[in-house]
């Protein structure tokens, strides 16, 4: 029933690191997507996420639907509202923004989105979401309406993210948001990491294999990369992950 969360938990466990490709369907043209697909095949991805601030397009499900004819690794949505559902996925991270005050993306968008999800067979994980200040003002923040956490406050990211595991989320995603200058500050995803028992998923601004290696030192379970994919698909090509 949970198999795509067992087997994050099982990674955690064992000290496997987990890779996260991100794809956002407005960035994606059609015309290229086979071929977007093979390097995907080629990269070391245990993960797809799908998703994106506004989706412009309508290819969403198109693209799930070729993903998932070729890639055996889970896709995962990752919405940024309720009408980005769809049942074509294999599980959905169910984000609340949990860094912020705006009580849309702590519980309005979910409560719109629990009647369509109950009517779909995705794996539904339950997720803490904080952003993390990362140099300029992000679409996550804009778009959300809130404020990022200081990111010389780790105790804050601490305090958010304990609390976060005890109202029950299954997973912590620590986000400096995409494209961000600066991804999130490897002392934060130490403390975080120290202080929790779930698994944490770290993303934003990523551009670097070492940097990959240090968060994963830093106890990241999964890291998410989406524009150092997107603006080189050979990225992965030395990557040891
Ligand atoms: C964004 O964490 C993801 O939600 C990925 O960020 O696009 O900067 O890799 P990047």
């Amino acid at each position: 029933m949970n198999k795509i969360y067992a087997e994050i938990v099982a990674a955690k466990r064992e000290g496997r690191k987990l890779l996260a490709i991100l794809l956002d369907p407005d960035k994606i043209q059609l015309a290229h997507l086979a071929d977007l697909i093979t390097k995907i095949k080629n990269a070391p991805a245990t993960h797809i996420f799908i998703g994106g601030s506004l989706l412009f397009s309508d290819t969403q499900e198109e693209i799930i639907r070729e993903l998932k004819a070729v890639l055996t690794v889970p896709v995962l949505l990752f919405p940024s509202n309720a009408s980005h559902i769809t049942n074509l996925a294999d599980g959905i991270l169910f984000l609340s923004l949990l860094s912020g005050r705006n009580p849309e993306y702590l519980i309005g968008q979910h409560v719109q989105a629990a009647p369509l999800l109950k009517q779909t067979q995705l794996e539904v994980m339950a997720t803490g979401y904080l952003l993390v200040e990362s140099g300029r003002q992000t679409t996550v923040s804009y778009m959300s309406g809130t404020t990022p956490i200081p990111k010389d406050k780790p105790e804050i990211a601490v305090a958010t993210a304990m609390a976060g595991e005890m109202l029950g989320n299954k997973l912590i995603y620590l986000e400096a948001g995409s494209g961000a200058e600066n991804h999130v500050p490897l002392a934060m995803v130490k403390d975080v990491s120290d202080n929790i028992d779930i698994p944490l998923i770290v993303g934003g601004g990523i551009r670097s294999q070492k940097t990959m290696e240090a968060l994963y030192q830093a106890g990241a379970t999964m890291l998410v990369i989406g524009t150092a994919f997107e603006k080189d698909t050979n990225f992965f090509r030395e990557a040891q992950v």
